[in-house]
């Protein structure tokens, strides 16, 4: 059966209904650019999603060297086949005529064209001299959750044992640094617990903060296939957006912006009261309930009620749901991780499933979710301060066996303190002590909160900037020396998504000009500043995607993410493969902590845990008292109001997120015709109480403000809780990425006193006097005391409005959260992609020959 679907008008497409504990059936999507046929194919190329962390597996098609469109994989365990529209049309962006092609160098100011040779000249040159005059802990690097487990491997070695420094981080700080911790903190090691499976067998699912319908839409679409089988699972959603999966939920919470853990505080005080707790398991496999009971001892759902403003009758209900459940999923994602109390309330998702039991078997288990499509692997390979397979800082025996590895001094590698994050480092490129910041695949200018602060740390003259990315972006305007990298598609690796499913992604076409992978790119670097080990060999002998994987495989054997049976070919036979992949589990692991806890044992924990409060490091002996068997441990939390609470002058609450259609900074989606055009520009969102008392409507041009900056955007009118505001992150300063407006070539150098910085029109991004539309113009420098997340979904902001719509509409999607509401009586253009989006969907029982039955 094959139908063909404008996959931007209906972007989960249609139902194939599966009930419980069966095997969720196939249907594969597929979108060919016009005129091609599948016939006329040549080639399809084995790789799977980077615009998310699903790690949904498709193939590239490929005609005469270039991708013509791509297909899902029928057999593949995370997808079975199924596409997303960032899947579907997102890989247009690579064939992007204002790719980089080549380095570019500051000459006079200016970025210039250059070579390689002079590009790498420059960035060896100023690495050794600071080295000489300053010592390593004057240059950092900031890489991303995009790259391949092999580019972060070689990344974190050639900092932290080539280089020796501390600064080490990822994007993956914005991102997952709370999932990570959430999980150290309650099982003493990074690592997910639950499974994608989980979806077929739970007969609850509870979604924290998660929009999975526009953030992870293929698991959605596994979600719907069972609200429309047998058996239907019941959903809690906690969300104060009323988005999809609000629209589906037994129980829809829609708390004030940073009330978590009082919410959730709330809800373990109903579970224990109404006797549902899991006497057994915590007595076997847990340590600290005594002191959760008594934290939560006062925390009713009236308590909370006043608190998160959501009824106390429907927190009942939602405790119900939870405690009823025969197997509870849950997932936890930015609505959670990106608060004042990210990692407090995560981890009371994690003792919601300790107390209840609910850990280890098929149906239930904790979804602590990664967003970046390779976070897990940044976090792994100890590009994101951590040290390489989840070894333990503070742990001697840790660093001695990774010194092993490396064949290096254990002195070599620095661990005198916590690997510093992302936010620190900018604090000290701000304070002078970094001198050279070496950005790859991450934006910045346009994803950090606070933007006019972080404009002007890039643009310091003393600071020496490196940018590696695919197109000339907001931040790479900073840049003193610009990197064209090659991307997915152009690059073979592996990667591994939130569920720990790993994937071997191939190359399918050659990069544009001169670009190249960032594998290379690391590999040129260590050559040229000729790091060694301790026996005078090359610190990196590998040479290829391949020989890291192999390399790799070495650091992580005997740890919990054991990659040690899996092989290129076995990635190419089997499809994906959730680790650890060992001797003992040859096919790898669907569930962890399926026998107790394994990872929390003094002498094994990648951490000895932190206070959730100050986020003040435990140590080895704090640690053995609390938890001499290596138990998961119940941490209680009280909760903490938000830092910046509504006041006269700024009386909104101000949130932040996504859209389906967009990925993050937009450098590809943006680029992409079916994906830009469902939502071209920013918008801003208000519930439609607030509007009406207001007198704003659909369409009015109106002014966001809040104490740091301010952004302008037309009016959406949704079914928002009251007293809130959202608006999309994606925007940068300038208008259409790639599109025909000036500020595509080099930079023509007005921006900074360095001249770094320059915008489109040559002048920098906005500054106090002319409002841009990043949402990060208004987020503040702040972040989570445990996990150093910041937080971009806590603000205030003032709202004004600028000029009336005069029956405009915003440019925001209706197909999602972002939805008119029903009542404003205005009418909203729907969503459409039109015959430019039309991808086809295939359904055979050849797929699924057991007709679903497992
Ligand atoms: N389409 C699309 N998909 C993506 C991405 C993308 O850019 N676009 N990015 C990927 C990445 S890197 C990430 S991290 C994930 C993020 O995926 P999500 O976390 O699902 O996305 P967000 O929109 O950031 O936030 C989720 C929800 O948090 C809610 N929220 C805000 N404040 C609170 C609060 O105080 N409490 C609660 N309970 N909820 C709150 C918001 O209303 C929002 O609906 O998405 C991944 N997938
Ligand atoms: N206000 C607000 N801000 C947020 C968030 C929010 O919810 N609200 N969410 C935060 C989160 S969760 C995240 S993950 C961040 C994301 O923020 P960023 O990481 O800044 O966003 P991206 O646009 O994904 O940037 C990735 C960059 O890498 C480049 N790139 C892509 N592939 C490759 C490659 O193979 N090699 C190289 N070298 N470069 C490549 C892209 O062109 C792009 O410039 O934003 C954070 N900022
Ligand atoms: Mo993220």
């Amino acid at each position: 059966m094959e139908s063909s679907v404008d996959r931007i008008g209906d972007p989960w497409g249609s139902r194939v209904p599966h009930g419980r504990h069966q095997r969720w059936r196939a249907r594969v999507d597929t979108f060919l650019t016009d005129g091609v046929e599948p016939d006329m194919v040549q080639d399809w190329v084995r790789a799977a999603s980077i615009l998310h962390s699903d790690g949904d597996a498709m193939d590239i098609a490929v005609i005469d060297g270039r991708m013509a469109g791509v297909r899902g994989r029928a057999d593949d365990r995370v997808n079975r086949g199924r596409l997303g529209p960032k899947d579907l049309y997102g890989w247009q962006a690579n064939a992007s005529p204002d790719r980089l092609t080549r380095p570019l160098v500051r000459e006079g100011g200016r970025l210039v064209e250059s070579d390689w040779e002079t590009a790498m000249g420059r960035v060896t040159a100023r690495s050794r001299a600071l080295l000489d005059d300053r010592g390593p802990g004057s240059i950092g690097f900031y890489t991303s959750g995009q790259l391949f487990l092999e580019e972060y491997y070689t990344l974190a070695v050639l900092a932290r044992a080539g280089i020796g420094t501390n600064h080490l981080d990822g994007n993956t700080r914005l991102c997952t640094a709370t999932a990570a911790e959430a999980l150290k903190e309650s099982f003493g090691c990074d690592g997910q617990p639950g499974s994608y499976d989980d979806i077929d067998h739970a007969d609850v699912i509870a979604l924290f903060g998660h929009n999975i319908a526009e953030t992870q839409p293929v698991q959605w679409m596994r979600i719907l296939d069972r609200l429309a089988g047998t058996d239907p699972p019941r959903l809690l959603c906690v969300d104060p957006r009323p988005t999809r999966v609000a629209r589906e939920a037994a129980v829809h919470l829609a708390p004030r912006a940073g009330t978590n853990v009082a919410l959730l505080n709330a809800l373990l005080h109903e579970i224990i009261r109404t006797g549902r707790v899991d006497h057994a398991y915590v007595g076997a496999h847990t340590v600290g309930y005594e002191e959760l009971a008594a934290r939560v001892r006062d925390c009713t759902p009236r308590w909370a009620s006043g608190i998160c403003d959501v009824p106390a009758a429907r927190i009942g209900e939602a405790a119900e749901l939870l405690g009823t459940a025969d197997r509870l999923l849950s997932t936890v994602l930015q609505g959670v991780y990106q608060s004042h109390q990210a990692t407090a309330a995560a981890v009371q998702v994690n003792n919601l499933h300790l107390v209840l039991g609910m850990l280890g078997r098929p149906g239930a288990g904790v979804l602590q979710m990664n967003g970046q499509p390779t976070a897990q692997n940044t976090r792994e390979c100890g590009a994101n301060g951590d040290l390489p397979g989840f070894r333990n800082w503070q742990n001697d025996a840790h660093v001695a066996d990774l010194a092993a590895v490396w064949n290096v001094e254990p002195d070599a590698i620095p661990h005198y303190a916590p690997p510093t994050h992302a936010m620190q480092m900018f604090r000290y490129a701000e304070q002078g002590s970094i001198r050279m910041l070496w950005i790859s695949g991450t934006n910045p200018a346009v994803s950090l909160p606070d933007l006019a602060r972080i404009r002007s740390i890039l643009g310091q003259e003393r600071l020496f900037v490196v940018v590696q990315d695919l197109f000339l972006t907001e931040t790479a305007r900073y840049a003193d020396v610009v990197l064209p990298a090659a991307t997915w598609g152009e690059k073979t690796g592996t990667f591994t998504n939130a569920d720990r499913t790993v994937h071997l992604s191939e190359k399918a076409v050659e990069p544009p000009g001169e670009a190249r992978p960032d594998l290379r790119i690391f590999l040129d670097y260590a050559a040229r500043m000729d790091f060694r080990d301790k026996d005078g060999g090359p610190l990196l002998p590998w040479y290829d995607p391949e020989s890291a994987f192999e390399a790799w495989k070495r650091c992580s054997a005997g740890r919990p993410c054991d990659y040690t049976g899996l092989t290129y070919d076995k990635l190419r036979r089997v499809g994906g493969i959730q680790w650890p992949v060992n001797e003992a589990a040859p096919d790898g692991t669907d569930r962890l902590y399926t026998d107790g806890i394994d990872w929390a044992r003094p002498d094994v924990c990648e951490t000895y845990g932190k206070d959730l409060v100050t986020g003040a490091s435990d140590g080895v002996v704090e640690y053995r008292s609390l938890n001499p068997d290596g138990k998961a441990m119940i941490k209680a939390a009280g909760y903490v109001p938000a830092h910046e609470e509504p006041n006269s002058k700024y009386p909104f609450q101000l949130t932040t997120g996504r859209t389906l259609y967009h990925f993050h900074t937009r450098t590809k989606t943006g680029r992409v015709p079916q994906l830009n055009e469902a939502a071209p520009d920013v918008w801003v969102e208000i519930g439609e109480a607030d509007a009406a008392a207001r007198g704003l409507a659909e369409g009015d041009l109106v002014e966001v403000r809040s104490p740091r900056g301010a952004l302008r955007g037309r009016l959406r009118v949704t079914g928002l809780r009251p007293g809130l505001l959202f608006v999309p992150f994606h925007y940068g300063y300038w208008d259409t990425p790639g599109g025909s407006g000036p500020g595509n070539g080099p930079a023509s150098g007005r921006g900074s006193e360095s001249g770094k910085g320059s915008g489109p029109d040559g002048g920098s991004g906005p500054d106090g006097d002319t409002p841009g539309r990043a949402a990060n113009e208004t987020t503040i420098t702040d972040w989570d005391p445990a996990s150093k997340q910041p937080l971009f979904k806590t603000g205030t902001a003032a709202l004004t409005l600028v000029e009336r719509g005069d029956g405009r509409q915003a440019p925001a999607p209706t197909t999602t959260a972002s939805a008119p509401a029903d009542g404003t009586g205005t009418r909203v253009r729907p969503t459409a992609g039109g015959p430019a989006a039309h991808a086809s969907q295939i359904r055979s029982s050849a797929w699924d020959p057991s007709g679903g039955e497992r």
